[in-house]
This record gives structure tokens, C-alpha cells and sequence, in this order.
């Protein structure tokens, strides 16, 4: 049997959205015989605010935090934190302040996660229209591309990439969704590793997982742009390896 890992936004779920109706149906009927896990950069408060309970508690276990947190069946596994320095903090702070986008800012601008830190100019805190107002401007400006590119020089020791629409996830080396492919690998030595997400090419934040599962023998990365596209792929089923 292959063993299946989802990213959640933008692959289980459209982007910072609960899992639809028709989604959940399915995925959950198709649950029942395979055993899968999530892999997000999310915390495990928004899985729960975004995927139904039935669906969540068929999950073998959920990474999230980029890995840093691993939960079987609502009990912590492990967890893995950090202590940022004031330094990077305060260059967050600074980035806040001296923003040219024109629109309102909001609250939760720095939200530290376990194992992870996730920035948002905007601030998490925005109305949903937001995200995409700001989405649209950042495109054009390309503000979370320059400061990514700053801390990433300024800060070696952090891995730092672009989040989902508003925001940048800045880990520890080593703290990033990667970790996942060696912890997967250890607890499934001998099942094909199938990753699901809709951002594994360069400078997506799916992108170290499916690196690091390349790296391995026996898995396989697809690359998808939309749940509906996941289900297709599921209901081909052509993951399994031949026996
Ligand atoms: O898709 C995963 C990303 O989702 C959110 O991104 P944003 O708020 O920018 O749309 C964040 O939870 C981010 O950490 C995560 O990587």
C-alpha cells in the first residue's frame, strides 16, 4: 500500500478555507482505505477550523507548523520550538512600519508558530477580501519576494519563503516542511511515499517537502492546482505500487 501526505491549502482546501462539502464526501469515503497524513505550514488550529472532524481523525497523523508539530489522533508526538532573536524581530517589526502599501493594516502581523515564524504585513487578523486586495498588490510589487530575499541574506540561518497570499514563513535550517520526508520515511520504511501539493515547484512553500522526498527512493511528487484536481488523481488511482 502507498502512503499518501496532502498539503492543506490550496490542495485539501482552496486557500484559508474550510474543505468543501462535496470534498469532504469523497475524500473521507476514499480515507476509509488508505492511510495518509497532512503536511502544512499552518497551525493545528486552522486544520480544525478548515477540515471536518470525521476527515481530520482519519488522518494517520498531521504535520503541522512545517513538521515542527506531529499529532496522531490528538495526541502531540512531538513538538519542536525555537527562540527567535530579537534582531529578527525587530526587523519584522521595522518591515511593518516602513510598508508602501497603501491600504489598511491589520492585527497578527507576527505570528509565532512552533518550530516557526509566520509574517504577514497585512496582518493575519484581515478581513478574507483583504487577502486578496493585498495579494494583487504584492504581485505587482513584488514586497514579500524583497523582504524574503533581505532576511534570507541578513538572517543565513533561517530558511525564508513565500507563504500562501499575505504572508512569508521564516524557520530555522532544518525546520522546514523537509523534515517531514525523514520523519515519514522512518515510521514507513518500506511504502511508496505519494506527496500531494499545489506549490512543490521552485519557491513554493511545497517545494523542500517534495525535494526531500525525491531525495528517497520509492516516492512520487504531484503537483495539483485545486482539490478537484487531487480527487481526479485519487479516483485514478495510480499511486499504488504493482504487486
Ligand atoms: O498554504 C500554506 C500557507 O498558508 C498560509 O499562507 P497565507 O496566509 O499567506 O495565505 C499560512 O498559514 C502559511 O504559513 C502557510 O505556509
Amino acid at each position: 500500500m502507498a502512503v499518501y501526505v496532502f498539503d492543506m491549502d490550496g490542495t485539501l482546501t482552496p486557500a484559508r478555507l474550510p474543505m468543501t462539502a462535496e470534498f469532504a464526501a469523497d475524500f473521507y469515503e476514499w480515507q476509509k482505505n488508505h492511510k495518509c497524513f497532512i503536511a502544512t505550514g499552518s497551525d493545528l488550529k486552522k486544520v480544525k477550523e478548515q477540515l471536518p472532524q470525521n476527515v481530520v481523525d482519519s488522518f494517520s497523523g498531521i504535520y503541522s507548523s512545517m513538521g515542527n508539530v506531529l499529532t496522531v489522533q490528538g495526541e502531540v508526538v512531538y513538538e519542536r520550538n525555537f527562540k527567535p532573536e530579537p534582531e529578527l524581530l525587530n526587523r519584522l517589526e521595522q518591515y511593518r512600519q516602513e510598508t508602501a502599501y497603501p491600504g489598511t493594516l491589520y492585527s497578527n502581523y507576527i505570528e509565532e508558530r512552533v518550530g516557526m515564524i509566520n509574517f504577514s504585513i497585512l496582518g493575519r487578523n484581515c478581513p478574507f477580501e483583504e487577502r486578496n486586495k493585498y495579494g494583487i498588490w504584492d504581485k505587482e510589487n513584488c514586497e514579500r519576494l524583497k523582504i524574503a530575499g533581505e532576511l534570507g541574506a541578513s538572517f543565513p540561518q533561517y530558511d525564508v519563503s513565500i507563504g500562501g497570499t499575505i504572508s512569508i514563513d521564516i524557520t530555522p535550517k532544518g525546520f522546514g516542511k523537509g523534515q517531514i520526508a525523514r520523519h515519514l520515511r522512518e515510521s514507513c520504511p518500506n511504502e511508496k511515499l505519494v506527496f500531494f501539493g499545489d506549490r512543490t515547484f521552485k519557491g513554493g512553500n511545497d517545494y523542500e517537502l517534495a525535494q526531500a522526498l525525491l531525495r528517497l527512493s520509492n516516492t512520487q511528487v504531484v503537483q495539483v492546482a485545486s482539490p478537484e484536481e487531487v480527487l481526479m488523481h485519487l479516483k485514478n488511482n495510480r499511486f499504488e505500487p504493482k504487486s
